[in-house]
């Protein structure tokens, strides 16, 4: 039977970047996706990665076949579009097949395999602990491959963590309102598209209820644009294309463009799973929930988590056990799972506003600009206190609104202080889950009294 030190069963963004740097470290390593090479990463996306994502892993940016477009900052709109808020910061609209290709190539010239159209059915569990997986292809039939570690870069199908035993924590099930569906077009507009280097999202319950619709121009192709809407699910909201083509393509500016592409998908929107190593086998990519909640952007938390796992595998200097791989939840925790805790406090509270109290929060800047950078970047609502001697002069006919946003700032901290320790062996993580988890629940029933 064939031995690797790693098997990496999906070569989306997660898989593909996890392939690459772990190979680089001169690791065995076995990529295998069920789709072929010309469709490697292309699950429908609004394509927007941040610069800094790039900058932090190393990574030269998108040029030629990747890049679609320059990106300079987002407009986020008001449910009237009456106000906006611009927040400046650097980024790509990237072409998604053509950016994890590069990944799968890379990893290649570091000696990996690839196995294109072949699909990893289960993991091998012996005595408690993953030690190898059932492959399968059209071609070859089922084999089985025995590995030191397995990982599970399958995204929210989580084909892998769905088979391991219940009691696993590596296990940490979805609620259904923890996701958003969501659905996108790429179409070409008749007219030229102002300010095409600026992207625009548009917060509106009645249009996209628990999410929002977007407007993402390909400046590098002029009149195109990645349009799409999401909505949370398990609350029996209306289907996004529905609710795109009902609310959203009926706009003048959007009228008789030509659809390109089409497509939709879930996307996890809460805070990362309990932990990306367990017995044997990782998660990275949306099979760990590495995605940003507010926003729903998870290439480049992807690409970290896969990242912080080649870290921890030549920290481990060849052991396998969980806390000798502990440092990928270490760094993940620590590099962005904090903040992105951190933001599903925030994720929760802006679900719950109508669109009135959201047009009025905005108009009076109970959350200003700034406030939005910061919470963006560091997932910190930090109310200065002359400001909040303002914005309570301002709020005077909300008073609950502004109370209830110093609850969402004081467990905003109390979460993400919480995640900045996250246990530092695998022994602590049964007390500290249940301690997050009775911090998530109190805030529910704070948030959720009104
Ligand atoms: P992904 O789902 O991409 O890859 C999983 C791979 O596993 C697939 O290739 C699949 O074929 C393979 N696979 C599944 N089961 C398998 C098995 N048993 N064996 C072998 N292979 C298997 N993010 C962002 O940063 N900017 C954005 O603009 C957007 N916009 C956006 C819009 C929409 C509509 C959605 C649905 C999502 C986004 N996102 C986003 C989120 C982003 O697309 C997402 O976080 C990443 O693509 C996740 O990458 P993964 O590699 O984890 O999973
Ligand atoms: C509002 C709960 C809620 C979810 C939104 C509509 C939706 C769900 C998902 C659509 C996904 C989408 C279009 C994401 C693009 C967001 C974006 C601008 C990503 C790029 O940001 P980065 O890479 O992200 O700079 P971070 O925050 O990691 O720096």
């Amino acid at each position: 039977m064939e031995k690797y030190d790693v098997v990496i069963a999906g070569a989306g963004i997660a898989g593909a970047s996890a392939a690459y740097f772990i190979s680089r470290k001169g690791f065995k390593v076995l990529l295998a996706d069920v789709k072929p090479f010309h469709r490697a990463g292309d699950k429908p996306c609004g394509d927007a990665i941040g610069k800094h994502h790039l900058d932090e892993l190393g990574i030269e940016y998108p040029r030629n076949g990747e890049l679609e477009g320059l990106v300079r900052g987002i407009d986020v709109y008001s449910p009237s579009e009456g106000m906006k808020y611009r927040v400046l910061g650097e980024g790509f609209e990237v072409n998604r097949v053509a950016f994890t290709q590069r990944f799968i190539r890379l990893a290649i010239d570091n000696g990996a395999e690839y196995f294109q159209e072949t699909q990893v059915k289960d993991p091998v569990i012996k005595d408690g602990i993953v030690k190898g997986a059932v492959l399968w292809s059209r071609r070859k039939g089922s084999w089985e491959v025995s590995t030191n570690l397995l990982v599970d870069a399958t995204g929210m199908s989580r084909a892998l963590i769905r088979k391991l035993p219940r009691e696993w924590p590596i296990r940490d099930e979805l609620n259904p309102t923890e996701m958003n569906v969501a659905y996108r077009e790429i179409r070409e507009l008749k007219k030229d598209i102002e300010e095409p280097e600026i992207l625009r999202i548009y917060v509106s319950k009645d249009k996209a209820p628990g999410g929002y619709w977007w407007f993402f121009p390909y400046s590098m192709e002029p009149h195109t644009v990645n349009i799409g809407l999401g909505v949370q699910g398990g609350r029996g909201y209306p289907h996004p294309k529905d609710l795109l083509y009902t609310k959203v393509l009926n706009r003048a500016e959007l009228r008789e463009s030509k659809v390109i592409e089409s497509g939709g998908a879930a996307v996890p929107t809460r805070r990362p799973i309990n932990t990306l190593v367990w017995n044997g086998i990782a998660a990275i990519g949306d099979s760990a929930y590495t995605v940003n909640p507010i926003h729903g952007g998870g290439k480049g938390s992807a690409m970290l988590s896969a990242w912080c796992l080649s870290h921890a595998l030549e920290e481990a200097q060849g052991k396998w056990d969980n806390d000798a791989l502990w440092e990928v939840n270490k760094c993940y925790m620590s590099r962005y799972g904090a903040k992105q805790a951190a933001l599903d406090v925030f994720r929760m509270f802006l679900q719950e506003l109508s669109d009135e109290e959201l047009e009025y929060g905005m108009r009076k800047k109970l959350i200003k600009e700034e406030d939005l950078n910061t919470v963006s970047l560091k997932g910190d609502l930090e109310l200065g206190i002359v400001d909040k001697a303002m914005r309570l002069l301002a709020g005077l006919r909300r008073p609950s609104l502004l109370l209830q946003l110093k609850i969402v700032a004081d467990y905003m901290g109390k979460v993400k202080d919480a995640y900045m320790n996250y246990p530092q062996k695998s022994k602590g993580l049964k007390a500290w889950v249940s301690r997050v988890d009775d911090l998530f629940s109190e805030y529910r029933a704070r948030l959720y009294k009104k």
